[in-house]
């Protein structure tokens, strides 16, 4: 069995989706995602002008194979770019080889752990009450855990996670009016003093059951971040994500030393060379890695197998960013995973993005049960994909109040 051809794909509604159809000589085509959020024209090249080319003629089923020839056979490893453009061959061939078995790509990690998985939404507030509304709205819909962030209370500008606009929850970060980035402006004194309590009045508002996330987006120092863990240790929080840099693996030994927290870390990463310490060392209790910018399944799933041997559990990254093709695979991995922890779910899914990707996955009361269609069990329209194309968009930046540059 030969791959035959594969293209790429970039557009979808209101996102730059980048998405790979791998065709073999058998007739199975296999999906893959390997959408790298405002960056993703480069994953793209990376797959039109050095992966493909490459692996036609490939026998589809040695999808290890594939993996270390695309990985070692870069001689430079890693990256956010390259491990996307590998992320969305993987997941193609895993799709391709569940086609192949008439079976749902769950099981062919060892079948179900769980019936379904949960996820976890966003809720945002240009100030506490405005979030206060937003959380309840996702509980009126069945969610068991929610994400929470709000407006600071003379931040310059909106903070992490906050729309400008009250009770606007759809799209804060993307900004496709121009290449110049929006510049946000960061106190960090002023988020650590309001935070804490406003975190401690939701856990009063809605109760001892709602499980409460919250996102630091990597803006404190490490003894920041351990006397902010210290601070809202009593709101009995799901995690603490990104309280530090993301590059920094001894960074959150100082929090460890000082509270009980669960922290989450790892969006950004993209192996497993960037989380192995974290992990071994019981540094953290959730790895957010996704399947799109860590390599794909074959990579993802050697962090989440890591993982499980530390009593690490897994959060896998589901920014609005990722297409329902990523969502798909992380799916398969969440509905199998030992070690599952939650799974953030912000692909809204709308007639646009569900026209795009048919498929028989769904969301209940704030759990996503797995399609057991063959293969990811995501379709591809092309001829909706028609219409689409991409747009030159922009990531905000932030800067402290005398311009310095700072984490996003
Ligand atoms: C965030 C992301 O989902 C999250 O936890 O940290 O939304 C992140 O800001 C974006 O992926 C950045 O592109
Ligand atoms: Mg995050």
């Amino acid at each position: 069995m030969k791959i035959t051809g594969a293209k790429v794909f970039i557009g979808g509604p209101g996102k730059n989706y980048v998405t790979v159809k791998i065709m073999t000589d058998a007739g199975v085509f296999g999906l893959g995602d390997g959408t790298l959020n405002s960056r993703e024209t480069l994953p793209a090249a990376y797959l039109q002008d050095y992966l493909i080319p490459a692996i036609i003629g490939m026998d589809p089923r040695n999808s290890e194979d594939i993996w270390q020839f695309m990985y070692r056979g870069a001689y430079f490893r890693k990256g956010p770019i390259a491990m996307a453009a590998f992320g969305a061959i993987d997941m193609a061939l895993w799709d391709i080889k569940g086609k192949l078995a008439n079976m749902p790509v769950y099981q062919l990690f060892g079948g179900k752990s769980r019936t379904a998985a949960m996820v976890y939404a966003h809720a945002t507030g240009a100030d506490l009450d405005d979030l206060m509304t937003s959380v309840q709205h996702y509980v009126d819909q069945g969610y068991k855990a929610v994400r929470v962030q709000c407006g600071i209370p003379g931040m310059p500008t909106a903070g992490y996670g906050v729309s400008e606009t009250k009770g606007d929850v759809a799209n804060y970060i993307t900004d496709f009016s121009g290449i110049q980035p929006k510049v946000e402006v960061w106190d960090t004194g002023r988020y650590m003093r309001y935070m804490p309590d406003a975190l401690m009045q939701i856990r009063e508002r809605f109760g001892p059951e709602l499980k409460i996330l919250h996102d630091v987006h990597h803006r404190l120092t490490p003894r920041e971040a351990a006397a902010f863990a210290k601070a809202v240790e009593p709101v009995d929080l799901f995690w603490l994500e990104g309280p530090t840099p993301a590059e920094d693996q001894d960074a959150l030994k100082l929090l460890r030393q000082h509270s009980t927290v669960p922290v989450a870390i790892g969006e950004v990463f993209n192996s497993i060379w960037e989380c192995n310490k974290l992990i071994e060392q019981n540094l953290i209790d959730f790895i957010r890695v996704s399947v799109t910018y860590a390599g794909g399944i074959t990579h993802a799933k050697r962090i989440v197998d890591l993982a499980g041997l530390h009593n690490v559990r897994t959060g896998f990254h589901g920014a609005p960013s990722h297409s329902p093709i990523s969502m798909a695979a992380q799916a398969h991995l969440n509905v199998w995973a030992p070690n599952f922890g939650i799974q953030e779910y912000l692909v809204l899914g709308t007639p646009e993005c569900d026209a795009l990707f048919p498929s028989d996955h769904y969301l209940e009361n704030g759990m996503f049960y797995v399609s057991d269609a063959p293969g990811l069990g995501v379709e591809f329209n092309e001829d909706e994909a028609a219409q689409y194309s991409y747009k030159a968009g922009s990531h905000p930046i932030v800067r402290l109040e005398d311009g310095t540059m700072w984490d996003y």
